[in-house]
């Protein structure tokens, strides 16, 4: 019943395009599940992937994706924990060796054996991907495998940026990029931990769409004349968030945050683009006790935390659906910035 051939995306040299063509179904090896991915959410990480941005080698040819929800098919004879017709994520950490001191205190995002969905091993741009059972997120049943993709890496990597910025119920982030994938779902974190939240992004369709989903105060990084005191501004006592969630794909932001977050406050650096370096003075940075630091994805406990939050309806980030098959014209709306929210592509057109 599990075919031999699949439809898949396919990148077949650095630079893309993604080729829309039929492939070979792979075997899970003894301590791994074959999903049937149903739905898969589009990262702008793929894009970086596709077009080898950062300085961490690729496999090519690459199937991308790496926020696949589907179905496990068959199991691998290890596997005792997870069994076939389970609705299951494929995340951006595919596996671990769970074995070194990373994996044995839970953070296992910074293994070095660390296996990337969509990037070292092919992903969720599928039909049937191959992912380590130890690694797959537990999905209910009762949970929408379309709208839970998005969840499966933006919403676990900004759930655990949240966590990582120490900020408290009341008070404020800024969040640069609010308008992308990632920066919708931080909008809808915030919001349901109590967190008031700044908007950075740019043009009126981002304005809107941030205000829906709970920001209170938005700064236009296309048209603002002084962006860090407008930020500051928004706060009440003008004194600046707490923290900056940086989740934009552009170095700007990078260099402004430092600037201004509140004294004692925490820039968590988060978006990836290409070739791009943070500074801060040092001076401002020490008197005023500003702290500097980066967060990757989650562990498998923020995994299923950030999943729980949806599951309780607490999340609720647009995204729209379109086939497998148009993945590449997501791409090109990614590279202008185009995008408010996700794309999720239905892996069965
Ligand atoms: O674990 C991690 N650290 C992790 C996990 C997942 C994704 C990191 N990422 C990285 C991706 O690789 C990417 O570099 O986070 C970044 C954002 O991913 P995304 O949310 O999937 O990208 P998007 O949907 O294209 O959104 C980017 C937004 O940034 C805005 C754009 O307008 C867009 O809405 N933006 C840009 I470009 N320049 C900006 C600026 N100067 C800006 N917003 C504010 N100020
Ligand atoms: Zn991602």
């Amino acid at each position: 019943e599990i075919p031999t051939e699949q439809w898949a995306q396919v990148v077949e040299q650095i630079g893309g395009p993604a080729v829309y063509k039929k492939i070979a179904v792979g075997k899970p090896g003894p301590d791994e599940v074959l999903v049937n991915v149903k739905y898969s959410g589009v990262c702008h990480t793929d894009l970086h992937a596709m077009m080898g941005d950062w300085p961490l080698p690729v496999k090519m040819p690459l199937v991308g994706g790496h926020e696949g929800a589907g179905i496990v098919v068959s199991r691998g004879e290890l596997v005792k924990d997870v069994q076939i017709g389970d609705h299951v994520g494929i995340k951006w950490l595919n596996g671990s060796c769970l074995s070194c001191s990373y994996c044995m205190t839970a953070d296992e995002p910074l293994c070095a054996e660390a296996q990337l969905s969509g990037y070292t091993v092919d992903g969720s741009f599928q039909q049937y991907a191959v992912a380590k059972a130890a690694h797959v997120a537990r999905l209910s049943k009762d949970i929408s495998l379309e709208a839970v993709a998005p969840v499966l890496c933006a919403g676990i990597t900004v759930y655990k940026g949240i966590k990582e910025s120490g900020v408290r119920p009341g008070q404020w982030i800024a969040i640069a990029g609010a308008g992308g994938g990632l920066g919708n779902m931080a909008l809808q974190y915030c919001k349901a931990m109590g967190i008031h939240t700044i908007a950075i992004d740019g043009g009126d369709e981002k304005r809107e769409a941030t205000a829906k989903l709970g920001a209170s105060a938005y700064v236009d990084f296309f048209t603002s004349k002084d962006l860090v005191a407008d930020v500051k501004a928004a706060t009440p006592d003008r004194l600046g968030p707490h923290a900056a969630i940086l989740l934009a794909v552009s170095e700007k932001p990078f260099q402004q945050a430092s600037e201004y977050v509140r004294p004692r406050g925490a820039v968590v650096c988060i978006g990836l683009p290409a070739g791009a370096r943070i500074s801060a003075p040092v001076f401002e940075t020490v008197v005023r006790m500003i702290q500097i630091k980066g967060s990757y994805v989650g562990n498998r406990q923020d995994t299923q935390e950030a999943i729980d939050f949806f599951a309780r309806g607490l999340i609720k980030a647009p995204y729209k659906t379109i086939g497998l098959s148009e993945l590449q014209s997501v791409y090109d709306l990614m590279k202008s910035g185009k995008i408010v929210g996700r794309y999720v592509v239905d892996t069965s057109r």
